[in-house]
C-alpha cells in the first residue's frame, strides 16, 4: 500500500493504520470493519475524563433550541442506557478527540471518498445492569435515520473507551447485509428503534434476510482499547446486554462524506423525511439545510486542504 500526497501529511505509524487495498474490499462485501489502535491510550483516557467532566454538567456550549428527536440522556432519566447526541458540538475536549485526522483518512479510504465530516455524534453508557431492558439495541441500519440525507456512503465509526467484548454488549453486525434489497416500503422504520416495538426489528431483520436469500451471521466486534469499528450506512447492527459488571462506555461518531447533502424524501404519511439538523444549521443558497455547515459537521479530513489548499 502506498499512501497518496495528502495521506502523507499523516506519520508513518498513522499511515500504517490506513485500511489496505484488501481491507477496503472487505468492507465493500461486508459492510463493517475493525480498525487498528486508531487511538493512543492516552487520547482514549482523555476521552473518558472528559466523558466524566460532561456527564457532570461541562458544556463549552448548547444546542440552541432542541430538535425533536434529539437523543439527551440526564440525571432524572436514570440507570437506563444513556444516549447524547452533538457532544463533539457541545464539548470541546470530546470534540477534539473525535475530529482526529487519521480517523477520518481511515473512513475516507473505506468510503472512497475525498472528504469526512462530521454528521453526528452519540455518546453512549451502558450500565452494568444484566436485565436492563434499555441495554439492548435492536437491530437496524444508521440510513434508516438519515433518509434525508442523499449519500449512500455515509458509515459509523463507535469507538469504546476499553476494550469491549461480547460480555459488555458490544455492537454486532450482520455481515454483509449492506447488500441486501430491503422490502417494501416501510418507512416508519425512520422513527428512532428506541420508538419502535422490538420484536418488530427481530422480524423484520429476518423477513429481510430470506427475501434476500441470505442467512444472518452475526458478528460480534470483539474491540480492543484504541481500535475502532466501522459500519455502512444500510448494515443492520445491534448489541445485547451488558453482563461484565462494568460499564459498556463509548461514542457512536457518525461520519458523512463531502458530497452528502439534505435530499427532499417523501414519507409514506406526506411528510418529508427530516434530521435534527434541520432545525440547527445554516441554509445553503437554495434553502436547503446545510448539511456542510461547520458549526456542526466540521470537516475532519479532506484530500485537498491536506496540501495547503
Ligand atoms: O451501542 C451499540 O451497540 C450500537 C450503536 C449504534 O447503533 C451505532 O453505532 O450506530
Ligand atoms: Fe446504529
Amino acid at each position: 500500500m502506498t499512501a497518496t500526497d495528502y495521506e502523507s501529511t499523516l506519520t508513518a505509524e498513522e499511515q500504517a493504520l490506513l485500511p489496505s487495498d484488501d481491507d477496503v474490499r472487505h468492507y465493500a462485501e461486508h459492510g463493517w470493519y475493525l480498525s487498528g489502535k486508531v487511538f493512543t491510550d492516552d487520547e482514549v483516557d482523555a476521552l473518558a475524563a472528559a466523558t466524566q467532566r460532561y456527564y457532570d454538567g461541562e458544556r463549552d456550549r448548547r444546542l440552541p433550541v432542541r430538535p425533536p428527536k434529539l437523543a439527551y440522556w440526564e440525571q432524572s432519566l436514570g440507570p437506563v442506557q444513556r444516549h447524547n447526541d452533538y457532544v463533539h458540538h457541545e464539548h470541546d475536549g470530546l470534540g477534539a478527540i473525535l475530529r482526529k485526522p487519521l480517523l477520518g483518512a481511515v473512513a475516507a479510504r473505506l468510503a472512497q471518498a475525498d472528504e469526512i465530516r462530521v454528521f453526528q455524534s452519540t455518546l453512549i453508557y451502558k450500565p452494568p445492569i444484566s436485565g436492563e431492558p434499555s441495554n439492548i439495541v435492536p437491530w437496524h441500519f444508521d440510513k434508516h435515520y438519515w433518509a434525508s440525507s442523499s449519500s449512500e456512503k455515509m458509515l459509523t465509526a463507535f469507538i469504546p473507551f476499553h476494550d469491549c467484548g461480547e460480555e459488555m454488549g458490544t455492537i454486532t453486525m450482520v455481515d454483509g447485509s449492506h447488500r441486501w434489497k430491503e422490502i417494501g416500503a416501510d418507512d416508519t422504520v425512520v422513527r428512532h428503534f428506541a420508538d419502535r416495538d422490538r420484536s418488530q426489528l427481530e422480524e423484520m431483520l429476518a423477513e429481510n434476510a430470506a427475501y434476500n436469500g441470505a442467512e444472518i451471521r452475526k458478528i460480534p466486534m470483539v474491540i480492543p482499547k484504541g481500535h475502532v469499528s466501522f459500519h455502512h450506512c444500510r448494515t443492520y447492527h445491534g448489541s445485547g446486554p451488558n453482563v461484565s459488571g462494568r460499564p459498556r462506555q463509548a461514542i457512536s461518531l457518525h461520519l458523512q462524506d463531502g458530497d452528502n447533502a439534505w435530499r427532499e424524501y417523501p414519507l409514506s404519511d406526506g411528510t418529508l423525511a427530516a434530521y435534527n439538523h434541520d432545525v440547527l444549521v445554516r441554509r445553503t443558497h437554495d434553502g436547503r439545510p446545510d448539511y456542510a455547515d461547520p458549526e456542526y459537521c466540521p470537516v475532519i479530513w479532506r484530500h485537498r486542504a491536506q496540501q495547503g489548499g
